[in-house]
């Protein structure tokens, strides 16, 4: 049965930090709500679900994907870009404890999960504003006896990687052209209509959970013969949060 790591939003989400978007009030309370139902999403299809206790003092703690990276059974702890992210990772490790997982702490440098895009034995990294050379040589040393191969991807105009891009079941990178810095590195590029689109989290084979604000991009995919599950998240997308950063999936 898959698991899923989240953590519930904290009452202070809407001082987390800003990057490339300006501050606008954020409903604490329908966050909460937006943040039960995406959890909901995966409990209907029979994901084994582990929360986190709430993490009050960190404002970006739902954003729980930045914080732990796993691959096959070994779990990364990061080292998170943003200061004021520092010391998520201590109140993630515990939870990783009872999952049966190898735990490694990422050695230098700095990494946001965020950053970190899997297709297969191959392990893109964006680098840029969160995540710098030495996190991401620190990752590749981690990797690299596990036959994974990683690869080092220009970020600069999105907070992290997963921010511009992500992958369909079958590996084909989405995203929105505009936010994407290097769509020739992937071998597969489909460019979709709405900024929002480019964040999808592989539920299945042939199912993909995706936020509700990118309607075009639904049926784009469900066109190519995905079942496509929506789930409105507006108010961690003021917070340049999307439906990938709200959970950490062990397969
Ligand atoms: C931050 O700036 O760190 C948070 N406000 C948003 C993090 C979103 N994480 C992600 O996309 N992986």
């Amino acid at each position: 049965m898959p698991r899923l790591i989240v953590r519930p939003p904290s009452p202070a989400l809407a001082d987390g930090e800003l990057t490339h978007l300006d501050r606008v009030p954020v409903d604490a309370a329908l966050a909460t709500a937006q943040w039960t139902a995406y959890v909901g999403v995966f409990r209907e299809r029979g994901w084994d679900v582990h929360e986190l206790p709430r993490a009050d003092e960190h404002p970006d703690g739902v954003f729980v994907e930045d914080a732990v990276v796993v691959f096959d059974d070994l779990a990364v702890l990061t080292r998170p870009g943003a200061a004021s992210r520092r010391g998520e990772q201590a109140t993630v490790a515990p939870a990783l404890d009872g999952l049966g997982l190898t735990v490694a702490r990422l050695g230098q440098g700095s990494l946001d999960g965020g950053d970190v895009l899997k297709i297969g034995r191959t392990v893109y990294v964006g680098r840029g504003g969160r995540t710098d050379d030495a996190g991401i040589a620190a990752l590749r040393t981690l990797l690299a006896p596990r036959g994974l191969t990683v690869v080092s991807v220009p970020v600069t105009r999105v907070l992290h990687l997963k921010s511009a891009v992500t992958a369909l079941p079958d590996g084909t990178v989405v995203g929105h052209l505009p936010l994407v810095d290097a769509p020739a590195t992937f071998p597969a590029f489909l460019p979709v209509p709405e900024p929002e689109g480019n964040a999808v989290v592989v539920l299945d084979e042939g199912t993909v959970l995706m936020s509700a604000s990118a309607p075009r991009t639904a049926a784009l995919f469900r066109d190519r013969g995905l079942e496509v599950v929506t789930t409105p998240v507006t108010e961690l997308e003021k917070l340049e949060g999307c439906v990938t950063c709200l959970s950490v999936r062990v397969r």
